[in-house]
This record gives structure tokens, C-alpha cells and sequence, in this order.
């Protein structure tokens, strides 16, 4: 690795994933050579490399799906399988000749602010320390599995796994699967296992909007197109964008608005479900898009199947050998599937992030919930980016273009810091506190505060900081520039000697 002997770089980053990769990519088109990426993982990939479950794939169109500085006319289906998106991610690392600046196999212990010094200085799981002037995080909100606290669940004999840590080496067939949680990974995996397990329970504990999935094989011709008439493929990408943009923020806010959605996912359950118990069980009772809107047309066909059984009795505890539910029914099973999701809200790394007052990222959260401004730096922590910070989530398009846009504010503030001769910039607390006030407000009146549901995207205190409420263009319209006047700034220590 090029950088194994030096024990200060200009930018460290987190993360090897779409975030951690495109802060690469762009740091290098500017000329920064001094950067390192640090990876836990054997390779790039993230999100996409660790979720191998059978039927990963995405469930965002595939045109969303790509960087827009490396379109990929290569897709084969109009919704990417997982290994397709991983290859994707591969080759884009590839060509952009960053790799020997990416460090695997190698987490981040610890990241301290050192006021003196100005700069981070960051322990890594090998025993070394390297010192940043910037730091990055592109450590993804979706990348810590969470287990269920089921009292029991460490007596389980059988096989255990959670869907983002498949164990491809558990053969399924011909044996008792339950699979627990109906999310967008649920519903995913069910109609896989259901076609080689013996038996398969899943436990249901709310149910999901369920919407076709209009997937299909590019045709030749189309994928000729891709490759040969750049603006074919550009065309696809902006009507699709489009036409996302415009109905689904404005739902958010007008649930009135989804009927066409709930009518679509109504019919959904009528079509793929004959057993009229089944078909109300799974019949959800918010309001669609409180919770994410998954898309499926092999999910319900594969409850209605006659080697399942929805369970939707809570779960009280786990034996050695069963699932029990509430009624005191035992349900056997050889082999548990936990998915349960992931910690969104309190992320691991921000335990490991410390900044000027020496607390920690976490521990600054722990009264507010999760703040930062425009997503990206935090009050407190000076030179931290954060790309997928707080309230950057989406639930109705590509988190690709978050990325960019969050890289493109970066970026700018690099080049910013170099005119400058900045050492740090550090959000104002004014500033972070007015972006979050406006946040927030526009938040209650979405679905996700008045849909009557629970979900991921609320943390413990009911506040929704996860997830961005408008539209992507209006925020890549609001991080196109570094606003540097919502910073405090300073020059080096050398200058203020
Ligand atoms: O996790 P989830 P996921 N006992 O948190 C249930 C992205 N993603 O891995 O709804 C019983 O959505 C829980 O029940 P409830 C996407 O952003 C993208 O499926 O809380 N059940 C729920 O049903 C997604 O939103 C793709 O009542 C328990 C399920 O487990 C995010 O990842 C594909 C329980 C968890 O659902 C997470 O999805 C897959 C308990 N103790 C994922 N605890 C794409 O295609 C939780 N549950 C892009």
C-alpha cells in the first residue's frame, strides 16, 4: 500500500462503500494524492459486499443506481441483483486506479481530535496510528446488523444467522426455516427459502406495503443503446429520476396523494394471496410510506405456498430447537434467519469518533439524537465529513445521489481550505441548530411522524433523523457551494504562534 509508512495523510476515510469510494475517486480528479481509505472489509463494496443473502438485490431501478461520472450500460434487468451492483463497484474502483490507496482488512479503532496538532489522529485495528488533517466518514447507516433481544436467542442449538451475514455454507433444503421480520431483506429471502426449505415460519411483527416489482431484461437492443448512444441511457436515468421527484416527496406530506400506491399495493395482496385469513393478515393498517415501500411479485405468492406459515403471534421466547410464540406455541425449526435490520440510530463508528471537547460523536447524540449540519459536519468536531450523515437517508430514490452530493460539498471544502490556508473549519452552532430546527419542522408533517407506525427511521426520542424530507435535487442544490460563513474557521497553529 502506498501509504503504510507514512504516519500523516491529508484525508483519511472511512469506508470502502459507494461513499467511501466516490470521496476516492473525487479527491484524486482534484489532484489530492495524500489520501488513505480504510476498510474493514476484504474488498470495496459495503453494503453490497456484505449483503449476499439469495435474492439480494436492489430495489431502486438500476439507471439510479450507478455514480454520475461512471454510467453503467452493463446492467442486465431493470432492478440490479446484488452481484451485478458488487461487480459494478469493483470495476469503477478499478479503473479509477485508486485501489492502492485503500487499506483492507482494517477497521478504525478510534479517531481523536487532537486540538494542538489540529488534525485527527486515528488508531487502526493493526496497531498503527495515522494522523489526518481531514477526516471522512463514509461508515453507511446501514451497515451494523442488529440481533433481536429474543430472551433465549444464545440457547438456539441450530443453525443462526443474520440476512447481512449469510452463512452460504448452511444448506437450507429440506429443512425448518423461520425467518424473522418482514423488511425489505425479508422479503427478499422468503421466496428463495420457500422454494428448497422443508418448512418455512415467518414472523411478521408489522406488515409491510408490498408493490409490484416491474423488473424485466434489458432487451439487446436497449443494452446496444446503453453502450454506443451514451444519451439513451442518460434519457432512461432522467425520466426515471423525474418522475420519482415529483410524486413521492410531495406524498410524504399529503398522504391523500398515495392512494394510487395503496390501491396498487391492496391489489398486490389480492393477487398473489388466495387464503382470505392470509390476505389480512399481511393487510397493513398505517399509512404507506410510514414504513419503507418494499417492492416484490414473488413475496406474497411465497406466504400463500403450503410449506408456510405467517406467524404474526409475537414472539416471547427461543429454545434450543423452537421458536415460541405468545399463544405458547413451540414452532420447530433447524435454521433461524434473523432479519432484523440494522443499528441506524446508533451507529458504532460515532462511539469511535471523539472531537474538540474530547466526547464523543455518540455521546453527543445521546440527548439530541443524531444532528449534524447539512448532513455532513458536525458542532464539536472539527474536519469531520460525514457522507450519509444525519437526515440523508431516503426512502423514494438512489442514495447514490445523496453521496454526490455530499462528496461535491467536500470537495468544495477542500479546495476552500487550500485557498484559504484554512486549518479547520467546524460548523457554527447557530447554523447547525437552524438547519436541524427547519428539519425537523418540515418532518412532523411527513408521513413517517403522522402515519402511525413505528420504524427505523425514528429514533428513541420519536425524532426522524435519519432520513432527508425533501427532494434530492433541493439538497444537491443546497450543498452545490461551501457555505463557509456557517463555519468557524482558523488558520494553522504556525500562523497563530
Ligand atoms: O431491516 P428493517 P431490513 N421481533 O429494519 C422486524 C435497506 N435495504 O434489513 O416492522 C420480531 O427494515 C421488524 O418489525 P417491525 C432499506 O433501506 C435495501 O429488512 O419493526 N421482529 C421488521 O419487519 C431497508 O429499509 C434493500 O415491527 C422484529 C424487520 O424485522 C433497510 O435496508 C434491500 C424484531 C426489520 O426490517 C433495512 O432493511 C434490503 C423483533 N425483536 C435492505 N426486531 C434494497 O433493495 C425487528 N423486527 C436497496
Amino acid at each position: 500500500m502506498a501509504t503504510s509508512s507514512k504516519t500523516h495523510v491529508e484525508q483519511l476515510v472511512i469506508g470502502a462503500g459507494f461513499a467511501g469510494l466516490a470521496t476516492a475517486i473525487r479527491l484524486q480528479e482534484d489532484g489530492e494524492r495524500d489520501f488513505l481509505v480504510i476498510e474493514k472489509g476484504a474488498e470495496v463494496g459495503g453494503t453490497w459486499r456484505d449483503n449476499t443473502y439469495p435474492g439480494a438485490a436492489c430495489d431502486v431501478p438500476s439507471q439510479l443506481y450507478s455514480y454520475s461520472f461512471a454510467p453503467n450500460p452493463d446492467w442486465s434487468m431493470s432492478f440490479s441483483p446484488q452481484p451485478e451492483i458488487q461487480a459494478y463497484i469493483r470495476r469503477v474502483a478499478e479503473d479509477a486506479g485508486v485501489l492502492d490507496r485503500f487499506r483492507f482488512h482494517t477497521a478504525v479503532e478510534a479517531a481523536v481530535w487532537d486540538e494542538a496538532a489540529q488534525h485527527w489522529r486515528v488508531d487502526l485495528s493493526t496497531g498503527e496510528t495515522v494522523t489526518a488533517s481531514i477526516l471522512v466518514s463514509g461508515a453507511g447507516g446501514l451497515s451494523a446488523p442488529r440481533l433481536p433481544d429474543i430472551d433465549g436467542i444464545g440457547d438456539f442449538r441450530g443453525e443462526i444467522f443474520h440476512s447481512a451475514q449469510w452463512n452460504h455454507d448452511a444448506d437450507l433444503t429440506g429443512k425448518r426455516v423461520a425467518v424473522i421480520g418482514t423488511g425489505a431483506s425479508s422479503i427478499q429471502i422468503v421466496p428463495e427459502v420457500q422454494r428448497i426449505a422443508a418448512h418455512l415460519d415467518v414472523y411478521q411483527r408489522t406488515a409491510p406495503y408490498v408493490l409490484p416489482r416491474n423488473d424485466r431484461t434489458y432487451t439487446r437492443l436497449e443494452r446496444l443503446a446503453f453502450r454506443h448512444l451514451p444519451f439513451v441511457q442518460r434519457a432512461y436515468r432522467t425520466a426515471i429520476y423525474w418522475g420519482r421527484e415529483c410524486y413521492v416527496p410531495g406524498f410524504t406530506l399529503q398522504p391523500r396523494l398515495a392512494w394510487p400506491a395503496k390501491r396498487m399495493a391492496l391489489a398486490n395482496i389480492a393477487k398473489g394471496i388466495s387464503d382470505p385469513d392470509l390476505r389480512e393478515k399481511v393487510t397493513p393498517t398505517y399509512e404507506i410510506g410510514c414504513k419503507r415501500i418494499l417492492i416484490s411479485n414473488t413475496y406474497y405468492p411465497a406466504l400463500d405456498a403450503d410449506n408456510v406459515d405467517l406467524v404474526t403471534d409475537p414472539i416471547s421466547r427461543i429454545t434450543g430447537d423452537a421458536v415460541v410464540t405468545a399463544d405458547g406455541v413451540e414452532h420447530p425449526v433447524d435454521v433461524l434467519v434473523v432479519a432484523t435490520g440494522f443499528f441506524t440510530t446508533e451507529l458504532p463508528i460515532a462511539e469511535r469518533i471523539v472531537g474538540r471537547e474530547g466526547r464523543s460523536l455518540a455521546e453527543t447524540w445521546r440527548d439530541s439524537g443524531m444532528a449534524g449540519y447539512k448532513g455532513t459536519t458536525v458542532h464539536g468536531f472539527p474536519n469531520l465529513f460525514q457522507v450519509v450523515g444525519p437526515n440523508t437517508g431516503l426512502g423514494h430514490s438512489s442514495m447514490v445521489f445523496m453521496i454526490e452530493a455530499q462528496v461535491e460539498y467536500l470537495r468544495d471544502a477542500v479546495r476552500t481550505m487550500r485557498r484559504h490556508e484554512y486549518a479547520t473549519v467546524e460548523p457554527r452552532r447557530d447554523a447547525q441548530q437552524r438547519w436541524n430546527d427547519d428539519l425537523q419542522r418540515r418532518m412532523r408533517r411527513t408521513v413517517w411522524h403522522t402515519g402511525g407506525c413505528s420504524s427505523w427511521y425514528l429514533d428513541e426520542h420519536g425524532r426522524n433523523t435519519t432520513l432527508w424530507p425533501r427532494t434530492t435535487f433541493a439538497f444537491r442544490s443546497l450543498l452545490s457551494a461551501f457555505d463557509v460563513a456557517a463555519y468557524e474557521v482558523t488558520a494553522p497553529v504556525r500562523e497563530r504562534e
